[in-house]
């Protein structure tokens, strides 16, 4: 009886312990001064309309954004008709290995430029009061989605709540104030581009349109309403002004005349006066209250499923978000700085950057764990609009012209975008990407045939924009280094191949990503020729390697060559996804047999001289060794086709990159260390990518510029691009979890800095979500949970297992814990 007691307790204990505890401390970005530049004021968005918050008492500026809101119309599908008679020629010259006459050649295989990404507008609260505000601060609350500005002047303490919200469409303010009849206030907008705004009673609007032919150009009207509570409002011109009121409720809403990438804005886009003003007027029936918990519980769906804590300490979070940033950055440099010695000790680099511990360590855990949670903020707020993924900025960019046309970039930034998305658990966020890439398949079928001469299939080359441009840019004058890529189309659909992965939905793969992967296989099936010295081997030709140069043994350099690795691991992941899939959905056909035989003939991986992984066919060196683009190691990350046998010469080419470098590179090079299982250099270029950079636009003598991080938490390039803070996101899952087609690791990759912690909610590939805890760098618990029945492999703590989950109580549940 005393051993049945005994076991029953110790099962009780065994089940309690296996709920993980992962309480995070709250997730907030504060900060106790207004924002001067844009890279220090606070995101919100419902992935539609967004707002960049500067918050100052005297002018607060909320920079407002339309993710629809673009140049352009839609493309046109003659474009470069013909131009696929010069790839024959192009192949000539490279087979002649006359790659000076191949370089000039691809300029006939170039179009227009892509559109751009434009701002609707400013909204300026403007205070008529000059007196001193004190005790202010700025907070931007990611727990809630909600952002906050308190300060006091005159004796008053005022507050204000800003939130951008999907439920409703709608951006929310409201200004409160502990006096009565204290808040006197303009309200203004105004805009960058061509635009008009009217007043009337207690609503402004302002209708406007992309730059560029009025009457071809993208349209779009934004609606305020205010609501006051007590005083007065007055409206004129493009102003209402405010006076006594005890509280000031604003609803924004803004639509465009976008409406699909093959509608012309004008004649058969959207409707977007009668939207707006029906979503504002829907403000009157509803309270504030109303609008705002729907808003935070609409969030919360999708925020609170996944929960990071990092070490034991709790941390208040006391300091501002910017001081923060830049002690966490003192302490990498003086690490930084300690290296040399640490080398000359024997120690290798990576070492001496991972042992930074000592009193600030609860600071770095909550920088650490704040990053990660941000990149998930960002997500939810900018990727909800059908067909519209997040372009270069998120969807926050206050430029008329934004850097790089604030385009869609397909040689990994816009990839990089979604990587997280799926493991961080918010798979419904890849939707608009879902829709997108189908448009990007509509129009790269033209591409197909008239820039390649490929009547199979679709693809898509480097710049993309709303419009789903697929052909090539460039305008016959541009280098080929970067527009002469196509290989846009066989990249992005990883991301729908990997949405089945986590969902196990059968039915998405059979309607929605076979045909897309598919199509994007034939056109890469064609495109494959002969290698001329090796008649057995398949290669591309013409090739290019994103955005790197080559120089040849004779000393030309170049970018146009054939048989280039990346293109290759690109097609060769392709193949092995799509026959999987082909496998999942019991299709056999001259067309799986056509690509099986071809993945067997493409030209191998190869070994370089100095140990390195070869980007070119032939061995020769890089113009740029320290390059920001990696792209022959796609295979290692983000696929995984890349044999193990060859991770030593991998890991030879990032060392020979070096860790400095762009922001999103430096997320890419965190995923491609944590492939190799190298926990501690992905944690230091973790610390990297965390550096406190200063915003753009300020060149004090204090001012840094470099690759890293923003104020605001923005990823720098620099300029700011938002593909950097998904790929440090996506970087943590990747030292945490790896999740392949063939299994489950638990901890691949953990940095000795973050020996204890604990996490929840992560998805994996096969459809199985994790908790789990660790404690001296081992798993103490985990569960794996799924909502069907299946079984999984998971490497944990060295020992790799076969586990068949179990049905969990009355829940449609199935899972497994252990307890270590
Ligand atoms: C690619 C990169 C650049 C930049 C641009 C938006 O072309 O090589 O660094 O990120 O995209």
């Amino acid at each position: 009886m005393k051993k049945l007691i005994l076991l029953t307790l110790t099962l009780l204990w065994l089940s309690a312990s296996a709920q993980v505890d992962c309480k995070q401390q709250p997730m907030r970005l504060w900060y106790d001064k207004p924002a001067r530049y844009f890279e220090e004021s606070l995101p919100i968005g419902n992935g539609k309309i967004g707002g960049l918050i500067y918050g100052d008492p005297a002018d607060d500026i909320i920079n407002l954004n339309d993710i629809t809101y673009w140049t352009g119309g839609p493309v046109d599908n003659g474009e470069g008709f013909g131009a696929s008679k010069w790839v024959a020629e192009i192949r000539k010259a490279l087979f002649n290995e006359d790659y000076r006459l191949a370089d000039s050649l691809q300029h006939y295989l170039q179009g227009g430029e892509s559109a751009d990404y434009q701002p609707v507008g400013t909204l300026h609260i403007i205070g008529d009061n000059k007196a001193p505000v004190t005790d202010y601060k700025r907070t931007l609350d990611i727990d809630s989605s909600l952002v906050h500005i308190d300060y006091t002047q005159s004796g008053v303490r005022y507050h204000r709540e800003y939130f951008a919200t999907f439920p409703d469409r709608l951006i929310a303010i409201r200004l409160t104030a502990d006096k009565p009849a204290s808040i006197n206030t303009k309200v203004m907008l105004t805009a960058l581009v061509p635009h008009n705004v009217k007043a009337s009673d207690k609503q402004l609007t302002m209708i406007g349109h992309a730059m560029g032919d009025e009457l071809e150009t993208i349209h779009s009207c934004t609606v305020l309403l205010l609501n006051n509570d007590g005083g007065t409002v007055s409206g004129a011109d493009s102003t209402l002004t405010v006076s006594g009121a005890n509280a000031v409720t604003i609803y924004l809403v803004n639509e465009t005349s976008f409406g699909g990438a093959r509608a012309k804005p004008i004649t058969t886009g959207s409707d977007y006066i009668e939207k707006a003003t029906d979503e504002a007027w829907h403000t009157k029936n509803v309270t504030y209250k109303m609008i705002r918990d729907r808003h935070v519980s609409d969030y919360q769906r999708f925020y609170d499923r996944v929960k990071f804590r990092l070490g034991y300490q709790q941390c208040d979070n006391t300091k501002p978000t910017d001081k923060l940033l830049k002690e966490y950055t003192a302490r990498t440099e003086k690490a930084l700085g300690n290296e040399g010695a640490a080398a000359t000790n024997g120690q290798t680099p990576s070492n001496a950057l991972s042992s930074i511990s000592g009193p600030e360590d609860a600071d770095d855990d909550a920088l650490e764990t704040l990053y990660f949670q941000y990149g998930r903020y960002l997500l939810i707020s900018s990727s909800r609009y059908q067909n519209s993924p997040v372009m270069l900025q998120g969807l926050w960019s206050p430029y008329l012209y934004s850097p790089w046309h604030g385009n869609y970039t397909m040689n990994i930034n816009l990839e990089e975008c979604y990587w997280p998305a799926e493991a961080v658990n918010l798979s419904e966020m890849t939707k608009p990407l879902e829709g997108f890439v189908s448009s990007l398949r509509d129009n790269g079928i033209y591409t197909a045939r008239n820039y390649y001469g490929i009547n199979d299939g679709w693809c898509c080359c480097h710049n993309s924009d709303i419009w789903a441009k697929t052909s090539p840019v460039g305008g016959g004058k541009q280098d080929p280094k970067w527009c002469n890529w196509n290989m846009g189309g066989a990249w992005v659909v990883s991301a729908v191949w990997d949405h089945y992965l986590y969902t196990n939905d059968k039915n998405y793969l059979r309607r929605k990503a076979f045909p897309l992967m598919k199509g994007a296989a034939e056109f890469c099936s064609e495109w494959l020729v002969r290698n001329p010295n090796k008649p057995d081997e398949l290669i591309t030709a013409p090739s290019t390697s994103p955005e790197a140069e080559y120089i040849t043994d004779k000393g030309y350099k170049g970018a146009t060559c054939y048989g280039g690795t990346s293109d290759l691991a690109i097609i060769r992941e392709l193949f092995v996804n799509v026959l999987a899939a082909a496998d999942v959905l019991d299709i056999k056909n001259d067309f799986t047999k056509k690509i099986a035989k071809q993945l067997e003939e493409l030209h191998p991986y190869t070994v370089g001289k100095n140990g390195d992984l070869n980007e070119w066919y032939y061995d020769w060196d890089d113009a740029d060794v320290h390059h920001r683009h990696q792209s022959h190691l796609y295979g290692l990350y983000p696929g995984h086709t890349l044999p193990p046998e060859l991770y030593d010469a991998a890991r030879r080419t990032l060392e020979m990159r070096g860790d400095e470098s762009t922001g999103w590179s430096t997320g890419w090079r965190i995923n491609l260390w944590a492939r190799l299982g190298d926990g501690n250099h992905a944690y230091r270029l973790y610390r990297y990518l965390l550096r406190y950079v200063s915003p753009q636009d300020y060149n004090g003598p204090d001012a840094v510029h470099r690759g890293g991080t923003y104020p605001n938490l923005f990823d720098a390039h620099p300029p700011f691009q938002i593909d950097g803070n998904f790929g440090g996101t996506a970087g943590v899952c990747e030292m945490l979890v790896r999740s392949t087609p063939d299994g489950i690791t638990l901890l691949p990759a953990l940095p000795d800095e973050w020996k204890d912690g604990a996490i929840t909610g992560i998805r994996l590939r096969g459809h199985y979500v994790v908790d789990m805890e660790w404690k001296n760098g081992k798993v103490t618990n985990y569960t794996i949970t799924s909502k069907e029945p299946l079984s999984a492999v998971v490497k944990v703590n060295g020992h790799t297992k076969k586990l068949k989950l179990k049905k969990r109580g009355s829940e449609m549940l199935y899972s497994v814990s252990n307890v270590f």
